[in-house]
């Protein structure tokens, strides 16, 4: 039996497995996809990056917390088909914990979703369908009874990237400071760092509250069926306390770009105004129960946060050498601080166009 094999012999999963291969393109953790014999359903396997998410009991915590809520509410709902609707953790055979500790790593295992679809890039149609599910996602978890923790404290914090940012700077571990590229992007970043602190600043003078929101709502997070309909929200992790602004940041800066977050072509990069629109009126329509005046006339400046937010965090990490991202080559993490800039003033550029936008909804 292979190592991956005897991993996935400690959890209680049904079948006789086939094949084990790598799945997805994850930046932090390890994911494999498991197949089964016969009828048995095939399961995801991954490895928790705890370097990252060092906390992982109260991860899993977080995890169980949420797909068992929202599990309640489909089946309360009279939803068939739940497997495919809420992910589905194994717990282990000698054991009712959805994790393993073996040899210093971590390891789940959650139920495959079959005939279900991600994608990269979403017309509009599409984008209104994910607009709906992240704030149906938020709305379901309004009334979660458990506490949740943060699985990566402050994590969309603006202030402590800012801060990040600036121990990178001072420490220059990989001698990258030099370059002058990369000095004229910190000196842009820093021009913008203090208006990009809002939310903290209105979080601080009470005017912004926290809510489980999905932290990390990439368009390739989000399961959809052959008929285009949402399914579920994967890459549960980074469910945790944070600002609305993380969910419709997150997801339009991934989606309303004209290309991924890591081509080297930025002259190709846009904001595509048709995505946004998309999405805005589905995630408004879902998330209406619960926004206020606050979360909503802000939802602009957050669709403008999380370009430069990601920019600051890929620039952190190639001053420091790349320790947290996986890259493919030398210059990956500049390639796309590159990107995220230049998303970030082509967003810029059309603020009271998305303000008069979400004012009519
Ligand atoms: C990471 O899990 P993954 O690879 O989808 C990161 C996100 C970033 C994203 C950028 C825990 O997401 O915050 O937005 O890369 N997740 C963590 O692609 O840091
Ligand atoms: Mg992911």
């Amino acid at each position: 039996m292979g190592n991956l094999e005897s991993i996935l012999d400690r959890f209680a999963i049904e079948g006789k497995i086939k094949e084990v291969k790598p799945l997805g393109n994850g930046l932090i953790n390890d994911t494999y996809k498991a197949v089964t014999e016969g009828n048995a359903p095939d399961y995801v396997l991954q490895r928790i990056n705890n370097a990252i998410f060092q906390d992982v009991d109260l991860l899993q915590h977080n995890i169980e917390a949420v797909t068992r809520h929202i599990r309640g509410k489909l089946e309360a709902a009279g939803e068939k088909d739940l497997d495919r609707k809420v992910l589905r953790f194994v717990p282990l055979k000698d054991s009712p914990k959805t994790y393993l500790l073996d040899d210093g790593k971590y390891w789940r295992v959650s139920v495959f979703i079959p005939d279900a679809f991600t994608y990269d890039t979403v017309d509009p149609k599409y984008s209104c369908f994910a607009g709906e599910a992240f704030g149906r996602f938020e709305a379901q978890l309004a009334d979660i009874p458990d506490t949740l923790g943060e699985t990566i404290p402050d994590f969309h914090n603006m202030e402590l990237r800012a801060r990040q940012l600036e121990e990178a700077v001072a420490a220059d571990k990989a001698g990258r400071l030099k370059d002058p590229e990369v000095q004229s992007i910190l000196a842009e970043m820093r021009e913008h760092m203090e208006e990009m602190c809002l939310a903290e600043r209105l979080h601080r003078e009470g005017k912004l509250p926290k809510r489980i929101c999905h932290c990390d709502t990439k368009v390739n997070n989000m399961m959809f069926d052959a008929e285009g309909r949402v399914l579920c929200v994967i890459d549960l992790d980074t469910v945790m306390p944070s600002f609305v602004f993380s969910d419709f940041g997150d997801f339009l800066r991934t989606a309303a770009n004209a290309v991924a977050e890591d081509d080297p072509a930025i002259e190709k990069v846009a904001f595509r105004k048709e995505i946004f629109e998309a999405f805005a009126k589905g995630y408004v329509k879902e998330a209406s129960a619960f926004l206020t005046p606050v979360e909503k006339d802000n939802l602009p400046y957050g669709t403008l946060l999380f370009p430069f937010m990601q920019a600051v965090r890929f620039f952190a990490d190639y001053l420091n050498g790349d320790t947290y991202y996986k890259i493919k080559y030398p210059e990956h993490n500049l390639v796309r601080t590159r990107n995220q800039m230049a998303l970030f003033h082509s967003v810029l550029a059309n603020m009271d166009y998305m303000k008069k936008y979400i004012a009519s909804l």
